[in-house]
């Protein structure tokens, strides 16, 4: 427990039994459940996970926004923290960003990742592509947010009830911010964090999973705009 708020954290991960030993060794003792979502890894990330008391949630079909939508049904906390299970966000920072969920006054916050303090994190390439996509998405949904692909969230679970969440890939990073930011009753800030270099292999696909990102931005517009110009009052469901 957080200042009376249940914590859950909720991990996804293909292949990560390196990074998701490091990264659960450091969840702060106050974090009251942790959900590894295990996208059938072919290694020992369920084990390991399980042997360090998490919570293993088996997500059969691949996809980064699969494992999510698996993992958040079973997350019971009042707020949900999510970082990737290659130790590359700091998990060192949960408190500070739950502390800045509760001093903002919004029910959402997102890590942003830059400026890249430790120039190694992330390489050249990534750094381009994350930028297009954040001006993008800043431009399409009229909101300036520095890093549109951060993975690491700290929200309400209420929230979710607002949320229509049907991405399977990347780009439900995006999806969940929009999300976030086009729901008047959720609230979203961006707050600065650490990166640092992914422990194990890179499942990122640059040019595959960018051109998915950006076409996934505009089709989310289309979506949300249509949502909103046939606005009914029962709209704001919790889909998939
Ligand atoms: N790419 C990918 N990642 C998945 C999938 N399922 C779960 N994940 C996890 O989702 C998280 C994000 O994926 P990463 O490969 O780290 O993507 P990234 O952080 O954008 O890129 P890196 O800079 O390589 O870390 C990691 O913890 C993965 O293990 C999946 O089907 N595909
Ligand atoms: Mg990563």
């Amino acid at each position: 427990m957080y200042k009376g708020l249940k914590i859950t954290v909720v991990i996804p991960c293909l292949n990560e039994e390196d990074g998701i030993r490091k990264v659960l060794a450091h969840v702060p003792a106050f974090v009251d459940e942790v959900l590894v979502v295990d996208n059938s890894s072919t290694d020992r990330t369920a084990e390991v996970a399980q042997s360090m008391g998490a919570k293993v949630i088996t997500e059969e079909l691949r996809g980064y926004g699969r494992a999510y939508k698996k993992g958040l049904i079973h997350a019971a906390g009042d707020v949900i923290v999510t970082l990737d299970g290659d130790h590359s966000y700091p998990v060192d920072a949960i408190s500070y960003l739950i502390e800045s969920l509760l001093r903002e006054n919004v029910g959402f916050v997102s890590a942003s990742r830059f400026p890249i303090l430790n120039p190694q994190a992330m390489s050249m390439k990534h750094h381009i592509g994350n930028t297009i996509l954040s001006l993008v998405f800043s431009t399409l949904f009229w909101r300036w947010v520095r890093d549109s692909q951060s993975g690491m969230w700290v929200f309400y679970r209420r929230g979710l009830d607002h949320m229509q969440l049907h991405s399977d890939g990347m780009p439900f990073s995006e999806e969940i911010k929009i999300e976030a930011i086009t729901h008047r009753k959720i609230g979203f800030k961006e707050i600065h964090i650490e990166y640092s270099t992914r422990v194990g292999e890179k499942k990122l696909q640059p040019w595959r999973d960018g051109i998915e990102n950006l076409a996934y931005l505009f089709k989310k517009r289309w979506t949300v705009w249509r949502r909103n110009w046939f606005k009914s009052p029962n709209n704001e469901t919790t889909a998939s």
